[in-house]
């Protein structure tokens, strides 16, 4: 896409819109108002291409991709599209002959946080890669007001503070009034039927609103694409008659009306592992999906061609199940709205919809009531259970007689709606996102489905986008990368395997090794600035980055931590060499346990940084409010990247294959993607270590293990854990991580903590030994980088688009 021809034709456009949107001028302007004006410089020159694409898309009558996701996590986007639209460098020296620096005015953005960890990111990536391949594929999100909460820790306690990211205007989105959906909940739902005996559903009573979308547009790498990402907003109706009604007994009562309806997109629910079971959650998902497919259905029907081609022309993707009502709504739709029967409705349906599940932990899996959703969503209920029903009757002609099995795979059983059985049921594919999770899911989880639809099943690595993570966040690697092999991996990302070529090139060790302490030294920098911690930055950078959960057990890396101060206090001869351990991660705002083991950490560093005895070996920082900007200043400075999860609980992982095209080497167990990583670059490049999945499923189906006998028979975990309960520089004499040694002791340690404690340790101190020789790191971190293109979502899109979505890129 054609934007600045030089920085000399940037500085002229960037000032003259400083003083045409802004009145503001180079002496008068602040760095808000500098920033605003690129972005609103940038957004005219997307604007242009953006509705090229729509018109491409049309003409070309090309198939669509709808991603429904009730998160996108996005963070910034002004470096991001500064680099797609391959200007970055031009702007990053025009705004420096003005005085003014990219980065400070990249930071006035505000991150859109609007998910909660990896299943958001994904989405993210994968709009970044759908543009990027020329496909036609948009993001149907939620234009929350308030995304992700902002951490802050007060005394080690995690406080959650609202995050008012739409308190400036937001520079990339466009509010589209005309394109508004009307939305429908509650009310009643009569039959009728006609003289030929035809039924129809009569719907009054109901409530409605308005959807009011907001686009933000997809900008392409280096081509002329542009794609949608539209979040909906919540707005009253208003023909709403209720609200009439309340307007004429109350203002009051209308005021409150007016709040209760678009509550509906105030805030992101900030829990990614228990489902909530919350009625506003519910709202939310209809919300999305009613939405999403009525807008998709419009932009069909804008093509004029007969609705039985509409699975040739519409895919409609949902990111776990919590937009698995598209289903029954799309049902609705056809049937209720455009008048077709139900079998041609249902295949039109199962055609257009695929599934991804995120994650096999029962708490996650969703469920609704059935009260709750015949008392919300009546019409849809119907549906559902006419979905049910027949399902139901096809399984008794597979399985006659065999009432166990079907109902262990009914949609509504026990009072409940089970969205992974309607997710599964109404689509045509179901994809885990790494290949021990999808044979998990086909082996144990989903086996009877599995056994019912085997073609239906399939796996689809995830992958991230290298263009944020590695030629943005990290351009002094990626210069250093380009000069070494050229610029084809830019295009495409496995020919990074060119490195390997190079493995044994000592000037291109010495320059990665570098290029890596540039970047340590620069975090350590702006970790002293912001946090006020002093590190050294020859130490080796060791990180634990992602939500805080008990599968993902920072708790083994914290008692590692401990073990390691212990022994130095206790031992002269006892060196390590100086390490510095890095934790950044949320904990969902109910969640005890996990903000527990925050003030474990936060008691550890506390303890550990100010012991001179120990402070030139061991380091802890606790980076609070993680979010994508800060993963993004972490991951190029990483050394060690702990991917630490219980086996078989890490659904894939993303932040290893993050950490590992930045050339950390993963300590890792047999988890998620960790596996293939594992395949790719081989035993010496990778430290693996803890049970594996098999081992631990053994251990859960027959009961076996026991976190006592561990305890009383190994020294050094007794002496661990009874540092948490006992006096100790870390309990300091309090009851404070009670919790954590009953989950461990009492609860026999779900997580098997103490189980892999012991080969943890074992692999930190193969680390410890291998670090200093500095070549044969470098060597590692080349080889990861070499083989992390694999784990770019061009091919995981790529993989989309060919099996599950059957679509092919557009010219524009
Ligand atoms: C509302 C409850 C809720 C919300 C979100 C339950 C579960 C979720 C997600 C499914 C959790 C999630 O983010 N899963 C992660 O998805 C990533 C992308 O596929 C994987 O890399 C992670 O392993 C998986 O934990």
């Amino acid at each position: 896409m054609y934007v600045f021809s030089g920085k000399e034709e940037f500085k002229q456009a960037f000032s003259e819109r400083l003083e045409t949107k802004l009145g503001k001028n180079m002496e008068t302007a602040t760095e808000d108002d500098a920033y605003r004006a690129l972005g609103s410089l940038l957004q005219d020159k997307i604007n242009k291409n953006w509705m090229q694409t729509n018109q491409e898309y049309k003409k070309n009558k090309q198939k669509q991709v709808y991603y429904f996701s009730m998160e996108f996590l996005i963070g910034r986007l002004i470096g991001n599209n500064l680099l797609n639209l391959q200007v970055l460098q031009t702007v990053k020296e025009g705004l420096q002959d003005l005085g003014l620096s990219l980065s400070i005015l990249e930071e006035r953005e505000n991150d859109a946080g609007l998910g909660n960890g990896g299943l958001g990111r994904l989405a993210a990536c994968f709009l970044d890669s759908l543009a990027t391949l020329g496909l036609a594929g948009h993001g149907y999100g939620l234009r929350y007001k308030y995304g992700m909460f902002h951490q802050q820790l007060l005394d080690g306690q995690q406080m959650e503070l609202p995050d008012d990211w739409l308190a400036q205007e937001y520079v990339w989105e466009v509010r589209r009034p005309e394109e508004t959906i009307e939305v429908r909940f509650g009310g009643h739902v009569y039959p009728i039927e006609d003289s030929l005996g035809a039924l129809s559903f009569d719907h009054s009573d109901y409530e409605q609103l308005k959807a009011v979308p907001y686009d933000v547009p997809v900008v392409g790498y280096n081509n002329e694409t542009v794609n949608t990402l539209r979040l909906w907003s919540a707005e009253p109706s208003v023909d709403d008659t209720l609200v009439k009604a309340s307007l004429e007994d109350h203002y009051g009562n209308f005021l409150d009306h007016r709040r209760s309806l678009t509550s509906i997109t105030e805030y992101l629910y900030p829990d990614d592992s228990n489902e909530e079971g919350k009625e506003l959650r519910l709202k939310q998902e209809y919300f999305l999906v009613s939405s999403g497919v009525q807008s998709a259905v419009r932009s069909f029907e804008g093509l004029e061609l007969p609705m039985s081609t509409f699975s040739n022309q519409v895919a409609l993707h949902i990111n776990d199940t919590h937009p698995a009502l598209v289903i029954p709504e799309l049902m609705r739709v056809l049937m209720d709205e455009k008048g077709i029967g139900w079998d041609e409705a249902w295949d039109l349906t199962q055609r257009s919809v695929s599934y991804t599940n995120h994650t096999t932990l029962s708490e996650a899996l969703e469920s609704w009531p059935v009260d709750l959703v015949r008392r919300l969503l009546p019409r849809i209920f119907m549906i559902i259970v006419e979905i049910n029903e027949r399902f139901c009757q096809s399984l008794w002609k597979i399985y006659p007689g065999d009432f166990d099995r079907i109902a262990t795979l009914a949609i509504v059983a026990d009072g409940q709606v089970k969205m992974a059985h309607l997710a599964i049921v109404g689509s045509h594919s179901v994809n885990g996102v790494a290949q021990l999770h999808t044979d998990i899911l086909k082996r144990r989880e989903m086996k009877n489905f599995y056994r019912t639809f085997p073609n239906r099943f399939n796996n689809k690595t995830n992958g991230i986008t290298h263009r944020r993570w590695l030629m943005y966040s990290n351009q002094r690697l990626s210069k250093t990368i380009t000069e070494a092999i050229g610029e084809e991996w830019i295009k495409k990302p496995d020919c990074l395997q060119k490195l390997l070529l190079q493995q044994d090139d000592a000037a291109l060790l010495d320059q990665l090794y570098d290029i890596k302490q540039q970047n340590k030294e620069e975090l350590a920098v702006w970790v002293k600035k912001t946090d006020g911690i002093t590190i050294d930055s020859s130490s080796i950078f060791d990180v634990h980055i992602k939500r805080l959960h008990g599968y993902k057990r920072q708790l083994l890396n914290a008692m590692h931590i401990m073990y390691l101060y212990n022994q130095i206090k206790l031992n002269r001869s006892f060196t390590i060499k100086p390490r510095t351990f890095f934790f950044a991660a949320k904990a969902a705002p109910s969640y005890h346990y996990a903000k527990k083991v925050i003030k474990l950490i936060d008691r550890i560093a506390a303890v550990v940084n100010n012991d001179s005895d120990v402070n030139d070996q061991l380091k802890v920082v606790f980076l609070p409010n993680y979010s994508v900007s800060t993963a993004e200043r972490i991951i190029p400075a990483t050394n060690v990247s702990e991917q630490i999860s219980l086996a078989s609980k890490e659904a894939s992982g993303t932040g290893n294959m993050k950490l590992m095209m930045n050339g950390a080497v993963t300590l890792g167990t047999m988890d998620g993607a960790n596996v293939e990583i594992h395949e790719l670059v081989g035993d010496a490049n990778i430290y693996t270590f803890g049970l594996s999945a098999e081992e631990v499923h053994q251990f859960d189906h027959n009961g076996s293990y026991s976190s006592r006998g561990i305890y009383e028979s190994d020294h050094r975990i007794r002496f661990l854990l009874d540092q948490l309960i006992l006096f100790s520089p870390f309990s300091k004499g309090d009851n404070v991580f009670e919790e954590i040694y009953h989950a461990l002791l009492t609860h026999n340690d779900e997580f098997f903590v103490l189980k892999d404690f012991a080969s943890y340790v074992a692999a930190q101190q193969k680390i410890n030994r291998d670090y200093p020789f500095k070549r044969q790191w470098s060597k590692k971190s080349l080889i990861n980088i070499a083989h992390s293109g694999t784990f770019s979502s061009d091919r995981t899109i790529q993989q989309y688009a060919d099996d599950i979505w059957k679509i092919k890129p557009a010219t524009i």
